[in-house]
């Protein structure tokens, strides 16, 4: 049985002083909410974050989840369901441990689950499990997305029927091993020392195949670029990419939102391709309570939601609590800063 807390109440909810927000559900811990609306419903996909008793370190070691449950709301505001598991670790022949953000997409009859995990040699990478139906049980492919690595895998599909993956994170998402091209175990944080003025390291984007199951091309640099036009440097920590990326398209225009991780921040870029290049715009969100921040968009019924998670319920960072707002825009199309 689940509860739901919050009422989002329209265009104040984000912009004046809000009214408690308070976490969708209350019986597991879950986190990294990628929502989406299929045939008029909405669906969330998070994590499901467990207590494993992994001491905190910069490569998330204590972020241990197993499995995955999909939720389900009528509107917003309205009951929230849980579907119960949809995938665990040990139906997936190829991951070890370490479920992390997940994301889905549909094409063609089939639900798709996208998910990143350690495999057994412990180097993470992107796995996906199909469903007939948007809470599954999904059955998970036998090897991951050939190509794939690093975590938070967001499919964004395009008006054209086209759809892309972005994906990434640095730290202990890993992308920073992958730089020289091939896995280099050494580097643990952004480029290292010496390399602060850089540029930073992006997100990567790939087009998907038809059947949604591979890459239809091998992974591209997502380029942020600042108000000059120049790539955002690994030291600008305030702006550049660390995880959770997301994209969504509003009024003709692409926007690429993400997670500053260190510095806890969800910020925006805006671009005229799926494949950017992307200028730096602002803050979505100023940093919630517990050290990640991580977020989807979605258009609900003509108004646009901000799905994000904090860590309300425990006071713990890795086990956090989703939560849901509404997202305000100016005239121009500028996300207004949310101060959680
Ligand atoms: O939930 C585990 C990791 O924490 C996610 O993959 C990151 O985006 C961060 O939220």
């Amino acid at each position: 049985a689940l509860s739901l807390i919050v009422a989002v109440s329209g265009q104040s909810a984000a912009q004046k002083t809000p009214g408690k927000i308070g976490p969708l559900v209350t019986d597991l811990y879950t986190a990294d909410p990628s929502a989406h609306v299929f045939n008029g419903k909405i669906y969330i996909y998070p994590s499901h974050d467990v207590e494993a008793d992994v001491p905190q370190d910069d490569e998330g070691g204590h972020f241990q989840m197993r499995d995955y449950h999909v939720y389900s709301l009528d509107k917003i505001g309205g009951k929230v369901t849980d579907h119960g598991v949809a995938l665990d670790v040990k139906d997936v022949p190829w991951a070890d441990k370490q479920m992390w953000a997940p994301d889905a997409a549909y094409k063609n009859g089939t639900y798709l689950l996208y998910f990143p995990a350690k495999d057994k040699e412990g180097i993470f990478r992107i796995g996906v499990a199909t469903s007939k139906s948007p809470t599954g049980p999904f059955k998970a492919e036998p090897k991951p997305i050939a190509g794939s690595y690093s975590i938070d895998p967001a499919v964004f599909t395009d008006t054209d029927g086209k759809a892309y993956m972005y994906l990434g994170g640095i730290w202990g998402g890993q992308l920073q091993r992958w730089h020289t091209g091939t896995y280099k175990k050494a580097l643990m944080t952004d480029l290292g020392k010496g390399h602060e003025n850089e540029p930073a390291l992006g997100a990567k984007v790939a087009v998907m195949k038809d059947n949604m199951l591979s890459f239809g091309e091998p992974l591209r640099d997502v380029q942020i670029l600042d108000e000059n036009g120049k790539p955002l440097l690994a030291s600008d920590t305030n702006r550049r990419f660390f995880e959770g990326a997301w994209m969504h398209k509003y009024n003709g225009k692409y926007y690429f939102s993400y997670s500053t991780g260190d510095t806890h921040l969800l910020c925006y870029a805006e671009g005229n391709s799926p494949y950017g290049p992307f200028t730096y715009k602002g803050v979505i969100m100023n940093p919630v309570e517990g050290w990640t921040t991580h977020h989807s968009i979605v258009e609900v019924k003509g108004k646009w939601y901000l799905f994000y998670h904090d860590s309300e319920l425990s006071g713990k960072t890795h086990l956090r609590n989703v939560k849901v707002r509404e997202l305000i825009r100016d005239s121009s199309g500028n996300i207004t800063t949310i101060n959680p």
